[in-house]
C-alpha cells in the first residue's frame, strides 16, 4: 500500500454533520434547477414541491423517483435544464434496446467530474508521476472520456488507447510501460490472456495496478486477476445517468467504494415496496446528482443492487461506502422458479478453477421447463485432459453451482477461445425463452 493520499481533503474528510448541511444545501439547488425542466415541474406541482419547501434532508422522501423510461419518454433534450447552447459534451448511455438516453454536460460539470474521477485514482494509488492505459472505449460511453480527464488532472500521462485491438494494447504496455490499467474486467481477462498468448510474463510489464468499473464482477474475479497479473485492482462505480465514471471508487483498505456523498445522495430501497432497507441490508441505489448544472437527476432508479456501509474507513474518509454491485434488478434471471444472478455463477466457476474465466449463460424453455446451460471455456492446457478428468470437473462445477443457487445447470466445456470476447461490457446471458410472449 503506497503512502495515503487523499485528492480533496476538505470534501473527502469533511464531518458528517457539515456534509449533511452542504448536501442538504446542495439539495435545495437542485430542486431549483430542476424546476426548469418540464418533466421535474409537472410532478414537483402535483405534490406541492417547491425548492423552498426542502428544509431537511427528509423531506428527500418527498420528491419523486427518476426511471430510465422517464429519460427515454424526454428523448433527446427534454430532461436538460439548461440552454442546449450551455452543453460543452453529449454522452449516452448504453442501452441494449431501443434509443440511448443522452446525457449532457456543462463545462463545470466536466471540471466536476475528472476530480471526481481524481479522487478514487487518486484513493487507490495513482500518482502524477504515473502513466495509466485507458482501455475504455472512447465515444458515447461515458468511460473513456470520463477516466480520461481524471487523469489528466492528476497530472499522470495518460495513453488513451480505447479499447480493442489487443496486439496494440500489449506493445503499449510493453514499451509505453504505464502503471495502472484503466478497463472493464472483462476487458483485462482478455488482455491477460492476449499477453499469455503472447509468452509475455505479466511480471515484465511496468504495470502495478488497475482500476476496474462499467460492470458487475466478483472478488473471485479480482483475486484471478491480481494473482496472474501481480497487480492490484481496484473497484469503481458509476453511471451515466447521473455522471459516469466517478460516483464512487475504492481506496487502498478496499473496504467498499467511497460513494462522493458531497455531489451524490444516496438511498438503498427495496425495489418491490420502494422503502428503504435496514442499515447493513442489500436493496436497490437510489441517486441524486445534487451538482449536475446540465441534467439534474433526482431519486434516480439504478437497478443495482448493493449494500450501504456508514461504518469509518481507516483511510479518514469520512464518506459512506457501497459494497461490490451484487447484480442488477434486470439482469436477475429466474430460472423455474428460482432468483439466480449471473454472478453467482462467476462466483462457483472460479471456486471451483481449472477453466478459463469466459462463461455464458444460455437459458431456453423445451417443453415449458426451463433449461439452463453453462457453458465454460477450457485452458488451452487442460484441453487434451483425459475424459474421465473432464467429466470430473463438469460434476465439480455443477456441484458448486448447485450449492449457490439450488439449481442443476447443464455444463459444457467449450474449447480454448471459442466463447466471444467483449470490447467493453462483457454479455454474460443469452435468454431464449420468449418470456414476454
Ligand atoms: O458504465 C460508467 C462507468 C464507466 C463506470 C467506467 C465505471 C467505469 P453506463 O454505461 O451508464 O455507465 O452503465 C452503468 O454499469 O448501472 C451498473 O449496472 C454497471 N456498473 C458500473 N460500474 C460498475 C461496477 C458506466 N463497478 C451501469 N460494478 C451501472 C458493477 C457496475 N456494476
Amino acid at each position: 500500500m503506497s503512502e495515503i493520499q487523499i485528492w480533496d481533503v476538505p470534501a473527502e474528510t469533511m464531518p458528517r454533520e457539515e456534509l449533511r448541511k452542504l448536501q442538504l444545501k446542495r439539495l435545495h439547488e437542485c430542486v431549483a434547477r430542476a424546476s426548469r425542466v418540464g418533466f421535474y415541474r409537472e410532478k414537483f406541482a402535483k405534490n406541492g414541491i417547491t425548492a423552498n419547501s426542502i428544509k431537511s434532508l427528509d423531506d428527500l422522501k418527498r420528491l419523486p423517483f427518476t426511471v430510465k423510461n422517464d429519460l427515454r419518454a424526454n428523448y433527446p433534450f427534454g430532461m436538460l435544464a439548461v440552454p442546449k447552447s450551455d452543453l460543452v459534451r453529449i454522452h449516452a448511455s448504453s442501452g441494449t434496446t431501443g434509443k440511448p438516453t443522452l446525457c449532457g454536460y456543462t463545462a463545470r460539470d466536466l471540471d466536476n467530474w475528472a476530480n471526481l474521477c481524481a479522487r478514487f485514482l487518486t484513493a487507490g494509488g495513482l500518482r502524477k508521476e504515473h502513466t495509466a492505459q485507458v482501455s475504455f472505449g472512447y465515444g458515447l460511453f461515458t468511460g473513456g472520456f470520463g477516466l480520461h480527464y481524471g487523469i489528466e488532472k492528476i497530472g499522470c500521462a495518460v495513453i488513451p488507447i480505447s479499447s480493442g485491438n489487443s496486439a496494440r494494447q500489449l506493445l503499449m504496455l510493453q514499451d509505453a510501460a504505464p502503471d495502472a490499467l484503466i478497463s472493464t474486467p472483462s476487458y483485462a481477462l482478455n488482455l491477460a490472456e492476449a499477453l499469455h498468448e503472447a509468452g509475455i510474463a505479466p511480471g515484465s510489464l511496468n504495470l502495478k495496478m488497475a482500476f476496474f468499473g462499467g460492470e458487475a464482477w466478483t472478488e473471485d474475479m479480482r483475486h484471478e486477476i491480481e494473482r496472474s497479473m501481480g497487480i492490484m485492482v481496484y473497484n469503481n462505480y458509476g453511471l451515466s445517468e447521473v455522471l459516469g465514471p466517478g460516483v464512487s471508487g475504492e481506496c487502498q483498505c478496499r473496504t467498499g467504494m467511497h460513494i462522493q456523498e458531497d455531489h451524490f445522495l444516496f438511498e438503498c430501497i427495496n425495489p418491490e415496496t420502494e422503502e428503504p432497507v435496514a442499515e447493513g441490508e442489500q436493496g436497490e441505489l437510489v441517486i441524486t446528482a445534487l451538482t449536475r448544472e446540465a441534467m439534474p437527476i433526482i431519486r434516480y432508479r439504478t437497478r443495482d443492487l448493493a449494500i450501504l456501509d456508514c461504518s469509518p474507513c481507516p483511510c479518514g474518509r469520512t464518506t459512506m461506502r457501497m459494497g461490490r454491485v451484487y447484480g442488477r434488478t434486470d439482469d436477475m434471471m429466474i430460472i423455474r422458479g428460482v432468483n439466480v444472478f449471473p454472478s453467482q455463477i462467476e462466483e462457483a466457476l472460479l471456486k471451483v478453477g481449472g477453466t478459463a474465466p469466459h462463461y455464458l449463460i444460455e437459458l431456453s424453455r423445451p417443453k415449458n421447463t426451463d433449461r439452463a446451460v453453462v457453458k465454460v471455456e477450457m485452458r488451452a492446457q487442460d484441453f487434451s485432459d483425459q475424459m474421465s478428468e473432464l467429466q470430473a470437473l463438469k460434476q465439480r462445477i455443477d456441484r458448486e453451482i448447485r450449492s449457490m443457487t439450488g439449481l442443476h445447470f447443464d455444463i459444457e466445456l467449450v474449447a480454448p477461445n471459442t466463447l466471444e470476447r467483449s470490447l467493453g461490457k462483457a454479455k454474460r446471458v443469452v435468454d431464449m425463452r420468449n418470456l414476454k410472449d
